[in-house]
């Protein structure tokens, strides 16, 4: 009897475990790779309600004589439409669907400031991390506030090539100089777009189906389409609008 008890108490103790176990690894599901045929798009437009928005400026620290006073921080691209470029529109939680581009990702430093300012990777891929000013950059990465990379790059032409491992926003900050600010959109799937400077963007090749689609802008934030539906060999509309 008293192992019965021993014993009950003990699957209770392991069974609601084991549940919140099967649960996180569901979250994390790996993307499968399959052959797409006719699949659908979706496209549209990243807008800011607000009209126009002014971009913010940087004061710089050091290096005035070879960078200057001040840098426009690219935080705000928003042409007077309130067409906002650099927001990255993705499906959010898609499972399966076409291979992933094979494309290394790229963080320059040109003249004080990160080259490109925002750009997408895909988790397994490669990234290269430059130095071409004749200063010393220590590009120090984070998702979520945990490191990622920390580079001593003392020279130009200084170049360290990584693999991408983790998913997230990739904040790209520089020790050495305190305005310097960067982002690489880290995906595990390759359904992810960067607007472009009139905030168009376009994700195809999606298999059929019903999407949730979410919009992550650096200073708007993210916010959510909805669930879209991408018939085969279709395009669907979505408007991307910040407030
Ligand atoms: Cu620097």
């Amino acid at each position: 009897m008293k192992k019965m008890i021993l014993l009950l108490v003990a699957l209770l103790l392991v069974f609601p475990s084991m549940n919140v176990d099967a649960k996180k690894k569901k979250k994390k599901a790996k993307y499968k790779v399959t052959k797409v045929t006719n699949g659908g798009s979706i496209t549209g437009k990243a807008v800011f309600a607000g009209g126009a928005k002014k971009d913010e400026t940087v004061t710089l620290t050091s290096e005035q004589s070879l960078c200057g006073d001040t840098l426009p921080a690219e935080k705000y691209l928003v042409n007077g439409k309130g067409e906002i470029k650099n927001v990255v529109v993705y499906l959010d939680g898609i499972k399966k669907g076409k291979a992933l581009p094979k494309d290394k990702a790229l963080v320059d430093n040109v003249m004080c400031v990160f080259v490109p300012h925002v750009s997408l990777g895909y988790k397994g891929n490669k990234i290269d991390i430059i130095n071409s000013d004749p200063v010393f950059h220590n590009v120090h990465s984070y998702i979520k506030g945990k490191t990622i990379y920390n580079l001593g790059l003392p020279d130009p032409g200084s170049k360290v090539t990584k693999k991408m491992k983790k998913t997230g926003v990739m904040e790209v900050k520089c020790d050495s100089h305190p305005w310097m600010l960067g982002f690489v959109f880290i995906s595990q799937h390759p359904y992810t777009a960067l607007t472009n400077e009139k905030g168009e963007f376009t994700i195809s090749d999606i298999p059929a189906g019903s999407y949730k689609v979410k919009a992550w802008h650096e200073g708007l934030g993210e916010i959510s389409l909805g669930k879209v539906d991408v018939a085969a060999g279709k395009e669907a509309m979505v408007k991307a609008e910040f407030k």
